[in-house]
């Protein structure tokens, strides 16, 4: 009964060390995955005219390679992650993984993230500031399957 104990306990801390080390790498990951995209300047671009800060990402948006497709909204995989949480002030870097050109325009709003006639092709990106509290609903209108979510707390 002691051993089965101690090594349930043994257990359960090996598994709450692993999802914090995991949660610290995800995290960093982001992080890396940002300044590899500013750095791989052969592979990356800003996208002209988009965005409304000069100012280095905190966070990362993803637009997913084939989300050109209908299907990656079935499990919310068009924009990665699908829901973000961030605070006022910050800013977010949407990349276009796609082989395909995509938007991301504000859902019912007049506002805008980017020109409506503005693209991002393979491999651009432009960096947004969110100033304002609230929830902000995107998609794409080129496909408007392909939806995401940020949070401004
Ligand atoms: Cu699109």
């Amino acid at each position: 009964m002691k051993i089965i104990t101690i090594g349930l306990i043994t257990g359960l801390l090996v598994l709450t060390a692993y999802i914090v080390i995991s949660d610290v790498t995800n995290f960093e990951t982001d992080a890396e995955r940002i300044n590899s995209i500013y750095s791989e300047t052969e592979i990356f671009s800003e996208a002209p005219y988009s965005g409304n800060t000069d100012e280095k990402a905190q966070h990362l948006i993803i637009i997913a390679k084939d989300s050109w497709k209908p299907g990656c909204e079935v499990d919310d995989l068009c924009f990665l992650p699908y829901e973000k949480t961030i605070n006022a002030g910050e800013t977010v870097l949407f990349v276009n993984e796609d082989e395909f050109e995509h938007n991301v325009r504000l859902r019912g709003d007049p506002n805008y993230l980017h020109f409506p006639t503005d693209v991002i092709r393979q491999n651009e990106y432009f960096v947004y500031k969110f100033y304002e509290m609230g929830e902000y609903q995107y998609h794409c209108t080129l496909h408007p399957w392909m939806e995401g979510v940020i949070n401004i707390r």
